[in-house]
């Protein structure tokens, strides 16, 4: 048993193209996704805008909400939660230079409205969470954006949110690159800067990606423990990444075991999920899968966080304070190393 509540994405079963190939698997249904999250152990769904209502651009308003309430009736039918909406502000034809911080006002509006509908999507599903990943809100071309226009506007957007509904809670969701060069909001203290100068603060923090840290050539306990510090580390993504190079939304601690440890550590003394957090998991099914290992990477993740979990309950808290005392680091460094090589 974990201590925790654990959420997925639909996109994390997917069908394995990639830029360079097409799918390599077929497409699964939303329904038979969901069926089997659940059978996997998970508690809730992460949504984009556009899974819970695809094709939103040509609805209207009203039945926008229709199709949510469909999607809610079936999370209703499996038990799940829904945990967060997020616009998805990268795959239109109007946020091809960004959404908040395009150059073009009217694509700027276009983010809004899409924002504003998944504020609504929030609230048919019963979910006060909106996620931001500013996929695009950068630059490939430096000179083509002023860093110092285009975070206002990110932080006017914002408040147009916090405005609109007066419950909902923002998490900006940081990366430092891909797809764009340079991002507008790399890194978990970006995130908590635009928050402070947000109109509440107390309703806009963090979801830290573990992959996107890593991107960062930052930690993601490190970055997990600073959200915390603050108070405003509402959602993970726990994955993992080899590096600094592209996007791999590998399954957790396949790659930094000991990084995966400390992050599942950091989460436990510090008490997360006391406010009904979820422990997100955005992993990729890697493309050379067949099409009856669709979720062994979700299966694995869990199976990985919980067993990091049980290595951090047994983690010896008195051994730590008289190695931290005596500034006995080599042993407190081996007895880390020890406790996950055994057993
Ligand atoms: C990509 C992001 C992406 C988001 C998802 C929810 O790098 O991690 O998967 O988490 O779109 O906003
Ligand atoms: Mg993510």
């Amino acid at each position: 048993m974990s201590r925790f509540k654990y959420s997925v994405g639909p996109w994390n079963v997917h069908e394995g193209a990639d830029a360079y190939g097409p799918a390599t698997r077929d497409t699964i249904s939303f329904e038979e996704k969901i069926i089997k999250f659940k059978d996997i152990g998970f508690d809730a769904i992460q949504f984009h805008d556009d899974d819970a209502v695809p094709n939103m651009n040509s609805l209207t308003e009203k039945e926008i909400i229709e199709e949510a309430k469909k999607v809610k009736a079936l999370l209703d039918k499996y038990e799940l939660k829904a945990e967060f909406v997020a616009p998805r502000l990268w795959m239109d034809p109007h946020t091809v230079d960004g959404g908040f911080t395009s150059n073009s006002s009217e694509d700027r509006e276009f983010a809004m409205w899409r924002a504003y509908r998944s504020i609504n999507i929030a609230n048919t599903l019963g979910c006060e969470k909106i996620v931001l990943w500013l996929a695009r809100e950068g630059t490939l071309c430096y000179e083509s954006k002023s860093p110092v226009q285009a975070t206002k506007w990110l932080i006017e957007a914002i408040n147009g949110m916090l405005t609109y509904d007066k419950n909902i809670k923002i998490l900006i969701e940081t990366k430092p690159n891909e797809p764009i060069d340079r991002s507008v909001c790399p890194t978990m203290g970006h995130a908590m800067a635009i928050s402070a100068a947000s109109i509440d603060s107390s309703r806009v923090g963090g979801l830290l990606e573990s992959a996107h840290a890593i991107l960062a050539g930052l930690d993601p306990a490190s970055e997990i423990g600073f959200a915390m510090a603050m108070g405003k580390l509402w959602g993970v993504h726990l994955n993992d990444q080899n590096g600094m190079k592209f996007d791999q939304d590998k399954s957790f601690g396949v790659e930094n075991l000991r990084q995966a440890f400390n992050q599942m550590k950091v989460l436990m003394e510090n008490n997360y999920g006391a406010n009904g957090e979820y422990i997100g998991l955005d992993v990729k099914v890697m493309r050379t899968e067949k099409q009856d290992g669709s979720y062994r990477h979700l299966e694995n993740s869990l199976k990985i966080a919980k067993a990091l979990e049980a290595k951090a309950e047994k983690f010896d808290c008195g051994f730590q304070e008289k190695c931290v005392a005596e500034r006995d680091y080599e042993a407190l460094e081996m007895y880390v190393m020890e406790l996950l090589m055994n057993g």
